[in-house]
Order: C-alpha cells, then sequence, then structure tokens
C-alpha cells in the first residue's frame, strides 16, 4: 500500500499559513518551529515543505534536493539553537515518530529537537 497524506493536517495548515507558528527556520524546502507542547526546555520540530507522511517515506521518495535540504536545517536549527556537543552545548536528542508504535499524532514528517536537560534513557514503556 501507497503512502497516503491528508493535507488537512495540522502541519500542513501551518505551512499554507492557515495557523500561526513560532517560527525558528525556513529554508527553500523545510521549516522549523517550536512545539506547542514542549516536552523540554528547548523542543523543536523541523518538517519538510513536501506532503510526507513518516520519515520512511521521506527518505525513500523525496529528491535528493529535499534530503540535503532538509537534513542541513537539522543542523542549522541546532547550530542556532547552541547545543551542539561540539561546540559547548549541552547536548540534545532528534526523534521521529511513525505510525501507531511510534506513537504519532500529526501526519506530516516532523523531526523533534529536545534539549536543555537531562533527557534520560532513550525509550520508556508507557
Ligand atoms: P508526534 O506526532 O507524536 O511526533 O508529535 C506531534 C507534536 O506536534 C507534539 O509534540 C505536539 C506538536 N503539535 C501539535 N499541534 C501543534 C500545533 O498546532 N503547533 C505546534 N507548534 N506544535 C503542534
Amino acid at each position: 500500500m501507497g503512502y497516503r497524506y491528508d493535507d488537512q493536517n495540522i502541519f500542513a495548515k501551518i505551512l499554507r499559513g492557515e495557523i500561526p507558528c513560532d517560527n525558528v527556520l525556513e529554508t527553500e524546502h523545510s521549516l522549523a518551529f517550536r512545539d506547542i507542547r514542549p516536552q523540554a526546555p528547548v523542543h523543536v520540530l523541523v518538517i519538510p515543505k513536501g506532503p510526507y507522511v513518516t520519515y520512511d517515506h521521506f527518505a525513500l521518495e523525496a529528491s535528493d534536493a529535499e534530503i540535503a535540504d532538509f537534513t542541513r536545517a537539522v543542523g542549522q536549527v541546532c547550530q542556532q539553537l547552541g547545543v551542539q556537543p561540539g561546540t559547548g552545548g549541552s547536548g540534545y536528542r532528534v526523534i521521529s515518530n511513525a505510525g501507531g508504535d511510534g506513537v504519532q499524532e500529526v501526519p506530516h514528517l516532523h523531526v523533534h529537537i529536545m534539549s536543555g536537560r537531562m533527557l534520560g534513557r532513550m525509550v520508556s514503556a508507557g
């Protein structure tokens, strides 16, 4: 079965300017903004502008230009937020939830960049 993109999802509405966001970075193919329900002092979402549902969808079907832009955008956001451990930042975690087991709420690919507190182990049950 192919990927089916719902263009009424909340991030599609943000991309169309129908609802506002706290913008962190915009590039040709990507947008970064603060999560509305932050789970860490720093909690930013990075999304591609294209209609991709999950990370695997994007990784398999996006153009090289989109993939390069998105990957660079994640790096630029980390730089902008000052979280890079290599340059004195306190570190961060990048997460992308997909589907049911991944507990994905919004069906438009996004990576969470979280930082600013000790984030604990990678996965907790429940
Ligand atoms: P998930 O799909 O489970 O990876 O998480 C979706 C995230 O999106 C969740 O942390 C809350 C955030 N979110 C949901 N609606 C909005 C919104 O309207 N604006 C912003 N900035 N974030 C949102």
